[in-house]
């Protein structure tokens, strides 16, 4: 029997089983990274790796409740960041991502607020920065990011400006790769074209699990053709590598061809965080092997070797590096508690009764509490 009129044979749809994938669009070539922009790296890379260090001591001093090390990925984020332009790009960061900050300029001891409990997500200005707040919501900014990006085509009305697309920059770990969210993010963005690049740092683990027991597929950057996404891989320990590939992804993105995927294999050379013990589940021989060669180190012996800098250069970063992690911590020791109202005046732009009355309860305990203490 015939319905509607059609043929019995004739496959529909079902034709589309054979025809052939489109192929995923090539990235643009970008300049070889300059000899000045190498120093430039070391530069900063020896900044964060002070302050990083730094910041460890000071959580075992009680100068700050928590924190979450960042060590050997200095590569990776420093060489990301610079890839992108402040001035009109946004950076959607985790809590990992202290060398992700110094190197767009955000203050340090305005970053370092959150880690002393002082201000949710840094005391910076985000919309003047262009960096937005820290959080500790695995994959938490990757679809704020996605809609960043998707606003700026919205705000194109669909032409292309003449200087391109402003890009979006969001980080995220292998593990977070996991997350439903992420998923979501990439297929919309590559739907809809946002100019976003997905930067994923796999530095190895989610806490105590290896990506390996997490990642299906092989690899992060592997799920990008699923998605119609350029990805590409890259040595997450060399700056310059990082720098180029991050480059290619923004330019990409900036001339609307929509999202791209980055994976820049690193190591997470510390604890998750200082209140983790990675001895627990990973022998000291496991981690020498499967960091390798420090970052900082491989890009000295490049820097030298190429004539870039002289030692007596270098040497000079890392003096100018401790006197910085020296000027944050008496910055970090002089934050004092900020105006506890704010909880409540911040949450909506307009406020509504209940809240009203939440912050009237909370004023009244806080002054008898006070008033209690005094006496
Ligand atoms: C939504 C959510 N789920 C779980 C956690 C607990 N948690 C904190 S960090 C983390 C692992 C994240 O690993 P990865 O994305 O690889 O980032 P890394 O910590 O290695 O930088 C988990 C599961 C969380 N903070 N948020
Ligand atoms: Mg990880």
């Amino acid at each position: 029997m015939q319905t509607s009129g059609q043929s019995t044979t004739a496959p529909g749809r079902g034709a589309l089983a054979n025809a052939p994938r489109e192929p995923l669009p090539q990235l643009p070539v970008v300049d070889p990274v300059t000899p000045g922009e190498l120093v430039e790296l070391y530069r900063l890379m020896t900044a964060v790796r002070h302050l990083d260090r730094a910041a460890i001591s000071w959580q075992r001093q009680g100068i700050i409740p928590a924190y979450a090390p960042e060590l050997g990925q200095e590569a990776a984020q420093v060489g990301s960041a610079l890839a992108v332009d402040t001035r009109r790009d946004f950076v959607f960061p985790t809590y990992r991502e202290l060398g992700v900050a110094r190197a767009c300029g955000v203050d340090m001891v305005e970053y370092m607020a959150t880690h002393k409990a002082t201000w949710h997500g840094g005391l910076w200005d985000p919309a003047a920065a262009h960096v937005a707040p820290i959080q500790a919501v695995v994959a938490g900014s990757v679809l704020h990011a996605v809609g960043w990006a998707h606003g700026q085509t919205l705000e194109a009305r669909g032409e292309l400006p003449e200087d391109g697309y402003n890009v979006a920059i969001t980080y995220l770990g292998d593990g977070a790769s996991s997350q439903g969210d992420v998923h979501e993010a990439m297929n919309f963005a590559a739907v809809f074209k946002a100019p976003v690049v997905f930067f994923v740092q796999n530095n190895g683990w989610a806490i105590s699990v290896p990506t390996e027991k997490q990642v299906a597929g092989g690899s992060v950057s592997a799920r990008g053709a699923g998605y119609g996404i350029p990805a590409l891989k890259v040595d997450g320990n060399d700056p310059a590598a990082v720098l180029t590939a991050t480059r290619r992804a923004v330019a990409h993105a900036r001339a609307g061809h929509g999202p791209v995927l980055v994976e820049a294999m690193t190591y997470r050379r510390g604890p998750h965080a200082t209140s983790d013990d990675p001895g627990r589940y990973r022998t000291l021989e496991e981690e020498r092997a499967d960091a390798g060669a420090d970052p900082i180190g491989r890009l000295r012996e490049r820097i030298l070797a190429e004539g870039a800098a002289d030692t007596a250069a270098l040497d000079a970063a890392e003096a100018a590096a401790a006197a910085e992690a020296e000027q944050v911590r008496e910055g970090v020791l002089a934050l004092g508690p900020r105006p506890g109202a704010e909880m409540f005046d911040l949450v909506f732009q307009e406020t509504t009764d209940e809240l009203e009355r939440q912050k009237a309860n909370w004023q009244e305990e806080t002054e008898s509490r006070k008033e209690s203490e005094d006496a």
